[in-house]
């Protein structure tokens, strides 16, 4: 009896816990190579380098909300709480300036060339 006990109480931690499937999804799909941290009411770096198809996570971790928005709002993040992180996939080359909607004066820019 007690180990059928301590076999449904130890399900129900593993169902009630953080589910691993988007976990797993995250770190295998997403290129984490390329991270931008926000911090201090900065991105850091303020100007990154990347080819064209590879994705940028955006990791705010600051106490404060952010938001990702390009300059010409060809994306945009939203508003983005604390230790939350937001993906973006630059698909073509190009020059993107980008800013905190919260803070205008955050500024950044992700360079995609080939
Ligand atoms: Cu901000």
């Amino acid at each position: 009896m007690r180990s059928a006990f301590w076999a449904a109480a130890t399900l129900g931690v593993v169902l009630g816990g953080s589910s691993p499937v988007p976990v797993a999804a995250d770190t295998s799909e997403v290129d984490t190579a390329h991270t931008v941290h926000i911090k201090d009411f900065a991105f850091v770096p303020k100007r990154l380098r990347i080819r064209p198809g590879e994705t940028v996570r955006f990791v705010n971790g600051d106490d404060e909300a952010h938001t990702v928005t390009a300059v010409d709002k060809s994306f945009d993040s939203a508003g983005l709480d604390s230790d939350r992180s937001w993906n973006h996939v630059f698909a073509k080359a190009g020059t993107y300036e980008y800013f905190c909607e919260l803070h205008p004066y955050m500024k950044g820019t992700i360079e995609v060339t080939r």
